[in-house]
């Protein structure tokens, strides 16, 4: 990894993308269509309070929830920017029912890579100017191509994930991702629109003193969250420790990669499955994590093996420091 000055990302892509003589260079311009709708993603977010884009739209999207202005603005950007640069042959989004096929059954179309995106994940935090983010995962296809894509090619463990990563619109906005060589990440000059390698090869403290969870949803959480979360509240060893709750995945998730700590979102008796979707959130968390020395668990599971069955599923998410989440692991086990 190069350790040069006023790094951007733009030369890191190129710089990687030389690293492997038989890249075709597919999957660096797929990344720069994402930093580039990210700009403008970007600029959007940051005058949300200014313009009248703020607020609902009225339309319900396919999870039942209530639709942003933004979020559809910023899940039109990415999709845009996809289709125009013709690298994608399929992209699904957690704003719609069903992924779109981009002129796969063409012959010519040689594009193997499909993409799974949460536009903008957090986004009941827009109206009270707190961080949001967008989350996106890269695979490639598994039926042939020149061939329609399939809900197959979707339904893909995420350990096949050739690329992850996110955005965090924040006090500053930073992009992260992993093509499976390390997690990386970029600062955004908003004042050149250019995003610089601020935070090379960033790995999760081995362990930390943040835990991360709705504590809300307390009294609905099956026993063993329950004895965690006292564990982590214990005046003991290197506890009690402290708790932070953004409500926001990709910037709670971030801090702890930063900081050191986990996050959790279990299921609960009020929801069976947890919230977070497995697809569009917690395989390209979990691959972020795993590649910066964390771990992301599904209860008994690693997320990255979970076999999909559909475009939307939930799935309970606990990620972040490596000890902590085998701490975790070891209250939820108790109750297997
Ligand atoms: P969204 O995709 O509808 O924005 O929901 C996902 C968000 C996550 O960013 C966040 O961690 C979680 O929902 C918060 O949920 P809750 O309000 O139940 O704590
Ligand atoms: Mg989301």
């Amino acid at each position: 990894m190069s350790q040069k000055k006023n790094f951007t990302l733009g030369e890191f892509i190129i710089e990687n993308q030389s690293a492997f003589p038989y890249s075709t260079g597919e999957l660096s311009k797929l990344i720069n269509a994402i930093r580039l709708a990210a700009k403008v993603v970007n600029h959007e977010v940051n005058k949300a309070g200014l313009v009248d884009i703020i607020g609902e739209i009225g339309e319900t999207n396919i999870q039942g929830e209530e639709q942003k202005k933004l979020d559809v603005f910023a899940n039109e950007k990415f999709i845009q920017a996809l289709i125009n640069r013709e690298i994608v042959c399929g992209i699904a989004s957690e704003e719609a029912e069903d992924f779109i096929s981009i002129n796969s059954n063409d012959e010519r179309n040689q594009n193997k890579y499909i993409v799974l995106i949460d536009p903008l994940d957090g986004s009941s935090n827009i109206d009270v100017n707190v961080s949001v983010g967008t989350i996106f995962s890269v695979y490639r296809r598994i039926t042939p191509v020149g061939t329609p894509v399939t809900l197959k090619d979707f339904l893909q463990p995420g350990k096949n994930q050739v690329a992850a990563g996110y955005i965090v619109y924040g006090t500053s906005t930073m992009l992260v991702y992993t093509t499976g060589h390390g997690v990386n990440g970029f600062t955004l000059n908003p004042a050149i629109g250019t995003f610089y390698l601020s935070h090379p090869e960033m790995q999760f403290p081995e362990t930390g003193n943040i835990y991360t969870v709705n504590e809300g949803n307390y009294i609905h959480f099956h026993q063993g969250v329950k004895d965690y979360i006292k564990y982590c509240q214990k005046e003991e060893e290197d506890r009690p420790y402290t708790s932070r709750y953004i409500g926001s995945l990709v910037s709670d998730f971030h801090r702890n990669m930063i900081k050191g700590g986990i996050y959790m979102y279990p299921k609960s008796s009020i929801t069976e499955e947890g919230k977070l979707r497995l697809l569009y959130e917690c395989n390209p968390m979990a691959f972020i994590a795993e590649q910066a020395n964390g771990l992301a668990i599904s209860g008994g599971s690693r997320i990255l093996d979970v076999v999909p069955t559909e475009l939307h599923q939930r799935i309970p998410f606990f990620s972040g420091s490596r000890k902590m989440v085998e701490k975790l692991k070891e209250f939820l086990d108790r109750y297997e």
